[in-house]
């Protein structure tokens, strides 16, 4: 009883410090938050929040801020490519009208603070080619407006938390070149509205998840470098009728060429080198009127290289080609 009073009065004082805070932030709440930011950044080299960050001037007028004229709070931060060099401070999670976060192509480091999470009107975040570390937060999953979430290019490490199927109205994910291991959660079939997955560069390892191939909204998969074994299902395209590319290279992914991929009927780029595919390149891949690139790589295919481009007619010789079981020395 006791426990459950404890756990009542705490949920009761959350309720009321999370109402007040909200209640109480406003335009003076999101100058601080970006003032603390600005604070955190140890080299401006072309001085561009130097000067014209100033608590003199209207938040809203400086450069990369974005306000809502209804709330007027900061609705868009946008810093990319500056060159700025600095950490994120946890005041950022104040700014809680904020909808889009774009610090991309600066040199940010360290990790991500928990606070991000209280960003409960984030759509899109883009902190792509910096130079953050540690672990991807699981806790990206609370943030349930998230639509847009690039990564890549960072050291991110770890695994790829399963709470991220959470996200339920995600459409991007990008995480290509980081230093991500463990397997792609197969929770990630969930996610009914993903375009554009691209994992692509990491460390990545155990087989694709069929759930994977059942998100019928896919456009772009981007898997090639990482450390992928098993092999493809053979009903691989029957619940993808969008999808554009499929880039597997450079894996380690075996079995046979799935004729099914004939259903993918939108593709245009297939990418299946140096994996350790058998058997033969299937002749129905012609039919894909889409496609115009296809790379298959193999040590026993004539040249080696397969590079085909639309009009160069290509198909029907390789159809009958043998691939090796081993394709990379
Ligand atoms: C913001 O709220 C504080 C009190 O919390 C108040 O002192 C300040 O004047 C307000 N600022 C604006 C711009 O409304
Ligand atoms: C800050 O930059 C914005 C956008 O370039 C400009 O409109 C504004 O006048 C600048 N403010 C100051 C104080 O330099
Ligand atoms: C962010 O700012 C950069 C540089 O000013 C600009 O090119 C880009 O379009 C902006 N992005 C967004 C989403 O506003
Ligand atoms: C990154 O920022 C630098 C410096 O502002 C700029 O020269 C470069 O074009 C940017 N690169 C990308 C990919 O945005
Ligand atoms: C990124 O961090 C690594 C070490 O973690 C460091 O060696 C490298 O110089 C940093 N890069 C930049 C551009 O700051
Ligand atoms: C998703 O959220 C629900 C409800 O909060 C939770 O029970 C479940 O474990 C979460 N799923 C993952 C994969 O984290
Ligand atoms: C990935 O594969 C490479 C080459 O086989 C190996 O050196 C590396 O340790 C593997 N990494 C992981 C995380 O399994
Ligand atoms: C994929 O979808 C089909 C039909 O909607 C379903 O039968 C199958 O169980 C799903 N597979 C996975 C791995 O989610
Ligand atoms: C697909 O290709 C096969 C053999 O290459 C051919 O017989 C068949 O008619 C084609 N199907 C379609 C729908 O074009
Ligand atoms: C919000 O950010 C925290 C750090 O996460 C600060 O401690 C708070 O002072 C700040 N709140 C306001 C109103 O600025």
């Amino acid at each position: 009883m006791e426990r459950i009073c404890n756990l009542l009065f705490a949920l009761a004082v959350f309720i009321m410090l999370h109402h007040h805070t909200s209640s109480l932030a406003n335009i003076t709440t999101d100058q601080a938050a970006l003032l603390a930011l600005k604070s955190h950044i140890s080299s401006d080299p072309n001085n561009i929040l130097a000067r014209n960050w100033s608590s003199s001037s209207p938040v809203c007028s400086w450069i990369g801020i974005t306000c809502s004229s209804r709330h007027h709070r900061v609705t868009a931060l946008n810093i990319s490519s500056m060159q700025l060099h600095g950490t994120i401070p946890p005041h950022l999670g104040n700014l809680s009208f904020l909808v889009s976060l774009n610090i991309h192509n600066n040199t940010f480091h360290g990790d991500f603070p928990k606070e991000l999470t209280h960003l409960k009107r984030l759509k899109s975040i883009s902190v792509t080619r910096n130079n953050f570390t540690g672990a991807i937060l699981s806790s990206l999953s609370l943030l349930p407006n998230l639509r847009f979430v690039y990564l890549s290019m960072n050291q991110f490490s770890g695994e790829i938390p399963s709470s991220i199927s959470n996200i339920t109205k995600l459409e991007v994910l990008s995480m290509q070149r980081n230093f991500l291991e463990g397997e792609i959660p197969r929770e990630f079939g969930d996610l009914r509205y993903l375009t554009f997955l691209d994992l692509q560069y990491n460390q990545l390892s155990g087989s694709i998840p069929t759930s994977i191939f059942n998100i019928t909204t896919m456009k772009i998969l981007g898997l090639t470098y990482n450390n992928l074994t098993g092999q493809l299902p053979t009903t691989i395209c029957d619940h993808l009728p969008n999808l554009e590319w499929l880039c597997l290279s450079k894996n380690y992914i075996g079995g046979v060429i799935p004729p099914n991929l004939e259903n993918c009927r939108k593709l245009q780029i297939l990418s299946l080198s140096y994996n350790e595919f058998i058997g033969i390149v299937p002749r129905v891949l012609a039919n894909l009127t889409s496609l115009t690139e296809l790379y298959i790589r193999a040590l026993h295919l004539e040249g080696s290289v397969i590079f085909y481009k639309k009009n160069e007619n290509v198909l029907p010789f390789l159809s009958s080609a043998k691939l090796a079981t081993h394709t990379f020395p």
